[in-house]
C-alpha cells in the first residue's frame, strides 16, 4: 500500500522564531497520534522558503533527533540558491543521515530546461542520496513534459517525483513509463484518483490534521473498494474545502493547538490569525477529528 507521509507544519512565535519545543510536539503527534509513514520536511507546509539557512537546518536536526528512525524522513532542500541547497544536502545525508531528499524546481526567474536539469544534478553530484523532484507547478509555474521527467530520471540518483498537480493523464503517462521510479502525490483533495493511478506515497499538509481518514482512503482503494473510497473522500474534501476557506496554514495550526499541540503562528509575511479563525478551527476539530 502507498505511504502517508506529513507534510510537516513548523511552529513559530510571534516574532517569527521556531518554537523547538513545539516542534518536537508536532513531530511526535504525527509519529505516534497519526501514525504516519514519513515526514517532509522544508516543504511549503513548512514555510520553509521565508526562513534563513540556520533555521532550516535547525530544523532538519530536530525533526531527526525526535524522530529516529522510526519514520521516513524526507527533507526539502531546494533554494532558489543553489549553494544553500547543496549545502543542506550535505547537511542533512552527511550529518544527520536523513535517507531521501527532495528539491522544488527553481521558481521566479524563467529558467529553462536546461539550467533546471542543471540545478538538479548538481545538487545531487557530491551527496550520496536519493532526490526526489518536487514538481508544483501551480506555485512555481514550471511544467514538465513526459520527456523532461524521462532527462530527469536518467540521472540515477534522481529516483521519483512529488507530483503536486491535477493532470492525471501525465501522472499515469509517468507512472507507466518510469514503473521503477517513486511517485508521490501532493494533492491530498485528489488523493483517491492519485491512489487509483498507483502511487507509492502520498506527501500532503492536511494529513497533520485527517490522518487516519487519508490512510483508510488508501486502504479501500487497496481492497477495490471504490464506493467507501469515494464516501471518505468526499468526507475529505469537505473538510480541507473549509479549511482552505479558513486560511490554509493558520487553520491546520490552529486545529493542531486545539488538540493540544501548540503551533504558535505562520511566518510574515503571512498573516497573523483572527479571533473568526480560532472559532472555525475550534469547531472543525469538534466536527471532524
Ligand atoms: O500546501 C500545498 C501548496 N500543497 C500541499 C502539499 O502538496 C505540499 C497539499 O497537501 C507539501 O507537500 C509541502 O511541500 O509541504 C495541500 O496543502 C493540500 O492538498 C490542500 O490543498 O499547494
Amino acid at each position: 500500500m502507498a505511504n502517508l507521509i506529513t507534510a510537516l507544519l513548523v511552529p513559530f512565535d510571534k516574532s517569527g522564531q521556531l518554537m523547538e519545543e513545539s516542534l518536537r510536539k508536532i513531530v511526535e503527534y504525527n509519529i505516534s497520534e497519526n501514525n504516519v509513514d514519513g515526514l517532509y520536511v522544508g516543504g511549503s507546509t513548512g514555510e520553509n522558503f521565508m526562513l534563513d539557512t540556520a533555521t532550516k537546518k535547525n530544523i532538519f536536526r530536530i525533526v531527526k533527533e525526535v524522530a529516529e528512525d522510526r519514520v521516513e524522513l524526507i527533507a526539502q532542500v531546494g533554494s532558489l540558491n543553489i549553494y544553500e541547497a547543496k549545502e543542506l544536502a550535505a547537511y542533512v545525508v552527511n550529518e544527520l543521515g536523513y535517507s531521501k531528499i527532495s528539491s522544488v524546481t527553481p521558481f521566479y526567474y524563467k529558467f529553462d530546461f536546461e539550467e533546471i536539469k542543471n540545478y538538479y544534478f548538481e545538487i545531487v553530484k557530491d551527496v550520496e542520496t536519493e532526490l526526489i523532484v518536487y514538481s508544483i507547478p501551480a506555485l512555481t509555474g514550471v511544467n514538465f513534459s513526459e520527456d523532461q521527467f524521462g532527462e530527469l530520471f536518467a540521472n540515477p540518483k534522481i529516483t521519483g517525483v512529488k507530483y503536486t498537480a491535477g493532470d492525471f493523464y501525465l501522472m499515469e503517462r509517468l507512472r507507466s513509463r518510469f514503473p521503477n521510479k517513486l511517485m508521490y502525490s501532493g494533492f491530498d483533495e485528489m488523493l483517491l484518483p492519485a491512489a487509483a493511478v498507483g502511487i507509492d506515497g502520498a506527501i500532503g499538509s492536511t494529513f497533520n490534521v485527517n490522518a487516519k481518514r487519508a490512510r483508510q482512503i488508501l486502504e479501500a482503494v487497496e481492497q477495490n473498494d471504490f464506493v467507501t473510497a469515494r464516501k471518505l473522500q468526499a468526507e475529505t474534501n469537505d473538510l480541507i474545502q473549509k479549511i482552505l476557506d479558513n486560511g490554509l496554514y493558520n487553520t491546520l495550526k490552529l486545529m493542531l493547538t486545539e488538540k493540544g499541540v501548540d503551533m504558535g503562528y505562520c511566518h510574515l509575511p503571512m498573516k497573523h490569525y483572527t479571533d473568526n479563525q480560532v472559532k472555525v478551527a475550534q469547531k472543525l476539530v469538534k466536527d471532524y477529528m
